[in-house]
């Protein structure tokens, strides 16, 4: 199926959509920025049906603290040529080129343009067939994308959430042996450790620095999302 989708120079048409870019700094060198409407809508529909029926998706066998599990979601990867092999979980996924989904390519320029200075050499797709699938809490910090990678993530259809959540830092286990009285988690201690964003379709939502270091993330499980959700994590690979 060969189309164009007019994304590849025009990241939202309208100045004061796509304008409308939050940086949130996360602290010690964590930082994300989310623009929500990041593409066209009706642009991003096609896009979206396009994904939907020419991506060879696959739900793989993966491993998960040592047992094997059905992937919660369906994935495909697409690399550029000579890169090192993807692994994770126990699955090592085959690299499609970009070359066969000229659409992604589009999308991929535009996500250049909207990060002056990026240069994104790989994707891992994700489709979300309803609420009941989902990515558990992890970190994108295999070694192959570096100390300090910047993961931009693309999203259509379904809106889902996506949690960011702050690891325990080693000094602060030290503090808690040494002196710190126990004490309940307040409030506010919540609003610093844990992020939440709405991915909107048409969505950007990027994580750099040392997000991968120092937070989690996930797309829980939501009953009430019921349609289809298909998410593009672009990434650079060393
Ligand atoms: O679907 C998403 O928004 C997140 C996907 C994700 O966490 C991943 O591919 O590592």
């Amino acid at each position: 199926m060969s189309i164009r989708l007019q994304v590849s120079t025009n990241p939202n048409p309208n100045p004061n959509e796509s304008g409308k870019r939050r940086t949130l700094d996360l602290g010690n060198g964590s930082e994300i920025i989310d623009i929500p409407r990041f593409l066209p809508f009706d642009e991003s529909w096609k896009l979206f049906d396009y994904l939907d029926k020419e991506i060879p998706w696959t739900r793989p066998l993966i491993r998960v603290f040592g047992r094997s599990c059905i992937q919660p979601r369906d994935t495909c990867y697409v690399a550029s040529v000579g890169l090192p092999d993807l692994r994770y979980s126990g699955y090592q996924p085959r690299a499609y080129s970009w070359d066969e989904y000229p659409p992604l390519k589009d999308i991929l320029e535009a996500v250049h343009k909207a990060l002056p200075g990026s240069g994104f050499n790989s994707l891992l797709l994700n489709r979300y067939k309803s609420g009941n699938d989902y990515v558990a809490w992890h970190s994108d910090d295999e070694k192959l994308y570096g100390p300090t990678p910047e993961i931009a993530s693309v999203s259509f259809g379904c809106e889902r959430e996506f949690l960011l959540r702050k690891k325990p830092s080693k000094t602060s286990q030290v503090d808690k042996c040494k002196e710190e009285p126990a004490r309940k988690r307040s409030k506010k201690d919540n609003d610093v450790n844990q992020q939440s964003f709405t991915l909107k379709h048409g969505s950007l939502l990027v994580m750099r620095g040392y997000t991968q270091r120092d937070w989690s993330h996930s797309v829980p499980k939501r009953a009430k999302a019921e349609a289809t959700r298909i998410n593009l994590t672009f990434r650079h690979v060393l």
